[in-house]
Formats: C-alpha cells, sequence, structure tokens
C-alpha cells in the first residue's frame, strides 16, 4: 500500500505528520475557522458513519442502495466487461458490492482509503466474498494525488472511477471540478467515472438527515475534535461546542458546525486560537445538486452525463460520466 497519512516509515511519516499539522493550521486561521471532514474518520468516527447511514433520518444511503440494486444490471451493462474498478473513499464498500455482483467479470478492484483499519478489514471481506477478484488496496487519502497499482495500469482493462455516496458533495465547486477533473485522468481517455449525488429537496428533509434524533451526527461531528486532540495533540474541550447543521439555500449545502457555547481558547502546535460565544468551526459542507449542477460541473471537468438513474422520488441519482 502507498503513502498518504498511512505511512508508517519514521521520515516519511513525520514529513506528513508535519503537512497535516500545517493543513489544520491553515484553516482554523481562515474566518470562520475550518477543520477538514478527513478529521471525522477514525476508528470511532468510521464507526459511527456506519451508524448514521442505517439512521431514519438519513435517506441518502438507503436511497443509493435501492437505486443500486434496483439498476445494477443497466449500470454493469452500460460499463461493460472486464472493468477495473477504483473507488475513492471506499469506506465499508457496500454498494460496491451491489456493483460487483452485477458486473461481468471485473478484473480488479481498487478500494483507496485513508483509514487503514478500515481498508485492510473491507479487503480482507472482499477477499473472502469474491475470491475469482483481484483486490488492490490503496492506502491514501484521495483528495491528494496518490499512485495506483500498476497492476490496475497495465492491460487493456477499462477503467471505472466509482464515487459514490455524494461525497463530492463535500467539496466547494471548484475543488469538486478538480477532483471530478483528476478521476476523468485516473479513468483514461477510454474509461469513466460512475457518480453518486444528493439532490436538492425540501429543506425540513435535508436538515433533519443532518440533525438525527439519536445524536448520530451530532457524536460524528464532535468527534473530528477527539480525533484532532489525540493525532495531533490539540486540546479542544469536546464540551464547550454544540453540533449545528443548517441548510444554505444560496450554496445549495448542508454546513456542519461546531458552536462554541461560552467563550474559549485551544491550541495545535504552537498556535493559540480564541473563540467567543456564538462562533463557530466550520467542519463539512454537504451540497445537494440539481441535475443541471451536476452535468455543469462534468462538463467544467471534462466530462458528459451520458446516464442518469435516480430514485422514484428524485431524492438521490447515480450518474454515468464519460470524457467528452
Ligand atoms: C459521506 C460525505 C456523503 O455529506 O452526507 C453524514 C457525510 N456528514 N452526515 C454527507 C456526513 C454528516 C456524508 N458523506
Amino acid at each position: 500500500m502507498n503513502s498518504g497519512s498511512c505511512a508508517r516509515e519514521r521520515d516519511q511519516g513525520d514529513a506528513i505528520a508535519n503537512v497535516r499539522m500545517e493543513r489544520v493550521l491553515a484553516g482554523l486561521r481562515e474566518s470562520p475557522k475550518r477543520i477538514e471532514p478527513i478529521w471525522f474518520y477514525d476508528p470511532r468516527g468510521s464507526a459511527l458513519f456506519e451508524r448514521i447511514c442505517t439512521a431514519p433520518e438519513y435517506y441518502l444511503t438507503r436511497t443509493e442502495i435501492g437505486i443500486t440494486r434496483a439498476d445494477a444490471p443497466e449500470m454493469a451493462a452500460a460499463l461493460g466487461p472486464r472493468v477495473v474498478l477504483i473507488e475513492p473513499g471506499s469506506g465499508a464498500s457496500l454498494k460496491t458490492r451491489l456493483l460487483l455482483e452485477a458486473l461481468r467479470a471485473p478484473r480488479a478492484y481498487v478500494p483507496v482509503d485513508i483509514s487503514r483499519e478500515q481498508l485492510l478489514a473491507t479487503t480482507r471481506r472482499l477477499r473472502d466474498d469474491f475470491p475469482s477478484l483481484q483486490v488492490q488496496p490503496v492506502c491514501a487519502d484521495f483528495t491528494e494525488a496518490f499512485a495506483l497499482p500498476t497492476a490496475a495500469l497495465h492491460g487493456e482493462a477499462r477503467r471505472i472511477v466509482y464515487f459514490p455516496g455524494s461525497t463530492l458533495g463535500n467539496f466547494a465547486r471548484s475543488a469538486a471540478s478538480d477532483l471530478l477533473r483528476r478521476m476523468r485522468a485516473l479513468a483514461g481517455t477510454r474509461g469513466a467515472v460512475l457518480l453518486g449525488v444528493d439532490r436538492v429537496k425540501n429543506t425540513a428533509v435535508l436538515e433533519r438527515a443532518y440533525n438525527d434524533a439519536a445524536g448520530l451526527t451530532a457524536a460524528f461531528n464532535l468527534n473530528a475534535l477527539h480525533h484532532l486532540n489525540r493525532e495531533l495533540g490539540a486540546d479542544f474541550d469536546p464540551t464547550a461546542f454544540a453540533h449545528r447543521a443548517p441548510w444554505g439555500p444560496e450554496q445549495s449545502r448542508i454546513e456542519m458546525h461546531l458552536v462554541a457555547n461560552r467563550e474559549l481558547g485551544f491550541s495545535v502546535g504552537d498556535e493559540r486560537f480564541e473563540m467567543t460565544r456564538g462562533d463557530h468551526l466550520l467542519t463539512e459542507y454537504s451540497h445537494k445538486y440539481t441535475l443541471r449542477d451536476v452535468a455543469d460541473l462534468a462538463h467544467s471537468a471534462g466530462l458528459a452525463v451520458r446516464r442518469t438513474w435516480s430514485d422514484p422520488q428524485d431524492w438521490f441519482s447515480v450518474l454515468l460520466l464519460e470524457p467528452t
């Protein structure tokens, strides 16, 4: 497995730790202060996310699984036989299983994930369940450049970048466009991107999905602070922050905030930060799209929408994008 934050070799590890620290400090110097969503995902955060995915309010996963179940045969036909499937941010790879079952003789599956534990567990399970499939995990932060295993690159196999879960929604427009452009490059001229996106819908439905009654999303949001405390030696007091996730109609996104419920200070590295009561840390964007938005975004990255699969309510869509 290559690089990313998963490298354990000491020198390289130190260099990566410095880069991570610098990125966190840069975010905290902004106004509002920003913490990147990757900080949700340590083993506890990944487990919380999996529980969010089955929470009654969080319709996204269930809806996308429904689309994939119903339309995997059509998706598989559109993708063609003997593909290499590459999945940035693979997590538990649940939807991927449905796709893999429908695909005709897939050549290889390349899960890419920042969480080493998650990646190894998923790889093990997939190898057990799909004995004839080559699984070639890459431990990396997919928001940065990463190398594909050579076996996935050589040969004539068509490369499909699978990016479900509306993870694209975590990126602001220009970053989302850059990311799609890199996926297009990974897929190559004959390849394709299979993209899952959450659609614009009733505000109450959207806000409920990010403010579940069991408090799972709140715990997930606050977990970023626990993770920073542990990994970077920060000294956040998580009890001084409250979870908030309002819908922003202008930008068409849910914004996850951690609001200071009193005046407070915290240190990260050698730097000290202050917040007054009511100030917030911005931890995540979750953009919601119209089909028109997705088509424009794809176009800006040199991709065109070839197929669209949606649920009966048009709450979520899976799109096949190919280089223009
Ligand atoms: C994994 C990015 C799709 O934005 O809905 C879930 C993450 N954040 N609840 C999303 C998340 C809060 C999720 N994605």
